[in-house]
């Protein structure tokens, strides 16, 4: 075993007692937080070749091997694919290998209180895979290969052609009120008719599937998983199912459709984490027609980044543009696809780390969370400028966000946020409440943080807003609801996880309020481990009761979950 002296042994020591007593103070960032950014990358099974850098100290093919999944499991997420930095610390050999293995051992033992979570101490990593870790990232980065358009085509499939699809609706369902409900870990969705709340149909679908859109016309549900696999289900279908898939990277989060007036239903888009790109196909066949790279300069210090993952999209009501926002460079770029073989893009530049977003209630103001700038950036899609870039709460957490008329403020759009216990409204009227246009006019106390998504509907009076991330599972496990007309009465606390009477001892948490088409029922899913019972629970919006429980054996960690009408109208 190499020697180590006292004196390096009493400074680790040291440094290790300090980041303990850090991690402990810090308020905000729990490793359920941080854990959250680092779910399993779709990327940990893709082979690689092994890269061996002479200054750090050697590990075997198996080593390497072993550590690779661990990192792309537990550390892409933060850190990003080619150890670059994202929300996480960079950790190429240029920076690690003068660190040194016992310091990192320190760091991955502990953690830190910039959010790195401690994976030894907390028993997710022994020490012999502290060690295999710390000696990994003195390594160069392997790099996973590229995915091109020959790549999506030997995986594209039209399951049934267009010319082969129903004509007319073939059902006897609402399809403006079905729900599609992402079955997280079986990779499957569910579409749940939401005036009789029966599983019309589990459908498989890609990896750790994350979430589903709609097209303009209302047909046609898409869905991606993490690994970048789109399902095309036809709800016209007697029994709606997948009528086309493509796998168009090898990691992904988002998907869309056009919705400009003329281009309903013509394109599909699919923005990937690796490679960092999107993709633009076909609106009824999913066959990849153009691809376009997200590489290139981070919006301030204009450095290089060789991976800006594409987070959320949105199809413009303004103009014929895909919305699409590339997190690590802090870019939005409009992508003009009225004519994709000369393909316009404005790029709008803000802050780093955009992530989730929704439209303001015109649809003109795109609201993007910059989650780790702790700022959200108003893209105006009709001038095609920004308009705004607010500065609210630790780490917003919008999903798509809550509009609804304020008595004083008037329009209003709200986000919740992970890293502290607020809820910012920002003024969206630069019209009759100019004064209060795109700033934090006000900021609501929730329950606590670890918030993930916050709701509302125009024709409820409440707004919601759930913290499943909380470390406290009585936070974790209800939601908070304000009366919209007596925002200064504070919150009243509903019992989600109790109501859906689940017997074991699952995580339960209350995760995505989202409403019904008539927007007077709000659905929660009670989501826990795949081996433990969960739940959807139904909320009468008018009388905050409990309406309907939805179990079925089938509903397996259920996440997130979307009404076709509210998706496909961007009503939130
Ligand atoms: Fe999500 C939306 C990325 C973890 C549930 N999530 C999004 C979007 C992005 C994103 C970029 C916006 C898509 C859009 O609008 O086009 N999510 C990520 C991650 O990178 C992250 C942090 C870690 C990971 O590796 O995936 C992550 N997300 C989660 C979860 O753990 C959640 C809570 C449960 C799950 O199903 O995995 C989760 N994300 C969701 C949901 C939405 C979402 C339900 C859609 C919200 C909406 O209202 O539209």
């Amino acid at each position: 075993m190499k020697h180590i002296p006292l004196s390096r042994i009493t400074a680790l020591v040291l440094s290790a007692l300090a980041v303990t007593a850090m991690a402990q103070d810090k308020k905000g960032v729990t490793p359920a937080e941080s854990n959250y950014q680092a779910a399993p990358s779709a990327m940990a099974g893709e082979p690689m070749v092994q890269s061996i850098n002479p200054n750090a100290p050697p590990m075997t093919k198996a080593e390497f091997d072993v550590a690779r999944k661990i990192y792309f499991e537990r550390c892409a997420g933060c850190h990003g694919v080619l150890r670059k930095g994202a929300t996480g610390k960079p950790l190429t050999p240029d920076i690690t290998i003068g660190k040194g293995t016992d310091y990192l051992k320190v760091f991955i033992n502990y953690g830190s209180p910039a959010g790195m979570p401690n994976w030894g101490t907390s028993g997710e990593l022994n020490d012999q895979e502290v060690d295999l870790m710390a000696r990994y990232v003195q390594q160069d980065p392997p790099v996973p290969p590229e995915y091109g358009l020959s790549d999506m085509k030997s995986t594209w499939k039209v399951i049934v052609p267009p010319d082969q699809r129903p004509k007319k609706k073939m059902n006897n369902y609402n399809i403006a009120n079905i729900f599609s409900t992402t079955l997280r870990d079986t990779g499957e969705i569910a579409l749940i008719d939401g005036d009789t709340k029966q599983i019309i149909n589990i459908i498989k679908t890609g990896y750790a599937v994350h979430i589903s859109r709609m097209s303009a016309s209302g047909r046609y549900l898409l869905v991606t998983g993490r690994d970048a696999k789109v399902n095309m289900i036809d709800l016209w279908m007697e029994k709606p199912d997948t009528v086309a898939e493509v796998r168009t990277g090898l990691e992904a989060r988002s998907v869309e459709t056009s919705k400009f007036k003329g281009f309903e239903d013509k394109y599909a888009i699919s923005g990937t984490y690796w490679p960092p790109q999107f993709v633009i196909m076909n609106g009824d066949t999913l066959e990849p027609l153009k691809i376009v790279s997200t590489r290139g300069m981070v919006v301030g210090t204009q450095a290089y980044h060789p991976e800006p993952r594409v987070a959320s999209i949105v199809g413009s009501h303004f103009k014929p543009e895909f919305v699409v926002n590339v997190k690590e460079t802090g870019k939005t770029l409009l992508v003009d696809y009225s004519n994709i073989d000369a393909l316009k893009m404005t790029e709008i530049a803000s802050a780093p780390f955009l992530h989730d977003g929704g439209l303001d209630s015109t649809k003109r103001y795109f609201m993007v969370a910059a989650n780790n700038s702790n700022k959200i950036s108003v893209i105006d899609l009709k001038e095609g400028k920004l308009a705004g870039l607010v500065d609210v709460g630790k780490i917003p957490h919008p999903g798509r966000g809550a509009n609804f008329v304020h008595p004083k403020f008037g329009p209003v759009w709200a986000t919740g946020d992970l890293g502290d216990e607020f809820i910012s409204l920002i003024g969206t009227d630069p019209v009759k409440h100019k004064q209060y246009a795109f700033k934090e006019v006000a900021k609501l106390t929730g329950q606590g943080g670890g918030a993930l998504f916050i709701k509302s509907h125009p024709k409820s009076n409440h707004l919601y807003s759930d913290t499943p991330l909380n470390p406290d599972p009585k936070i974790s496990q209800s939601v908070a609801v304000y009366d919209i007309k007596n925002l200064a009465k504070g919150y009243t606390v509903l019992p989600i996880a109790e109501w859906a009477n689940i017997k074991d001892d699952g995580a339960k948490r209350v995760v995505q309020p989202e409403f019904n088409k008539a927007g007077d029922e709000v659905w929660f899913a009670v989501w826990s481990a795949k081996n433990k019972e969960s739940a959807l629970v139904i909320v009468d919006d008018k009388t905050l009761k409990l309406k309907a429980v939805i179990k079925d054996p089938r509903l397996i960690t259920p996440t997130g979950h979307f009404n076709v009408h509210n998706t496909q109208h961007d009503v939130y």
